[in-house]
């Protein structure tokens, strides 16, 4: 462990920065918040990663991307009670791979729709969008059977797969809702929002709900 506090540069409002902050506030993980709606913390970002994509975490030399690569590197360096990725290596796979799951087939598509609303209106992919719709609802189906005996993605233990689980769900409901047929999964996301680290996030979150290009929802 490093002297210094890691830095994490992040939005509030963003899913991928609450998976990652999930995490920390998990394990009451002390970190310094580089809150890039100041621009300052923007400007450091695009310095030290060319993507400009966030969460990303500094810890001394290292800078580490991506919000699972983060959680890795937190559970490595700063571990703490909750295992986040089980020490069991079958249950470590299923976290891993479930934590895909939640990134490529409710994230991915999430984002596609969202993001293709903040484009000029000529440059819009209807196509695409629909096909983004139509993989939501069929991660909506597989996920609904899966949580049908689970409490968290995994089983019994909240890991890495529920911290970006709690963001994404969150956010694709309000993007692509959620049918109430799919009762295993809307039961699965009040759990989720229920998880006293992530009402922090979300609450962290509320003042910038007016950014959500869709519309916000009166709820959650
Ligand atoms: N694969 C990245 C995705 C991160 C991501 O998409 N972050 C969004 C915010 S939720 C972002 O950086 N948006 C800014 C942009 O696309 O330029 C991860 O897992 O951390």
């Amino acid at each position: 462990m490093t002297a210094t506090r890691p830095r994490l540069y992040a939005h509030p409002f963003s899913s991928y920065s609450q998976k990652a902050l999930i995490a920390l506030y998990e394990n009451g993980i002390d970190f310094h918040y580089r809150n890039l709606e100041d621009a300052q913390a923007e400007s450091e970002l695009a310095a030290l990663w060319p993507m400009r994509r966030f969460p990303i975490l500094v810890d001394g030399e290292r800078t580490i991307i991506e919000a699972t690569g983060v959680i890795e590197y937190l559970q490595l360096h700063y571990p703490g009670p909750v295992r986040l990725i089980p020490d069991d290596p079958q249950a470590a796979q299923e976290t891993r791979m479930l934590d895909r799951f939640f990134d490529n087939y409710v994230s991915t598509p999430q984002q596609k729709v969202v993001f293709d609303r903040l484009r000029p209106e000529p440059d819009r992919d209807p196509y695409g969008v629909r096909e983004a719709r139509a993989m939501l609802e069929t991660a909506y189906a597989w996920l609904d059977e899966r949580m049908a005996t689970r409490e968290w993605a995994i089983g019994a233990d909240f890991t890495l797969a529920d911290c970006g689980a709690a963001p994404f769900l969150f956010y694709a409901d309000w993007t692509h809702a959620i049918d109430a047929r799919f009762a295993h999964v809307h039961a699965y996301r009040r759990r989720l929002l229920a998880r006293p680290s992530v009402v922090r996030a979300v609450d962290e979150a509320r003042p910038y709900r007016p950014y959500f290009p869709l519309g916000a929802p009166d709820r959650d």
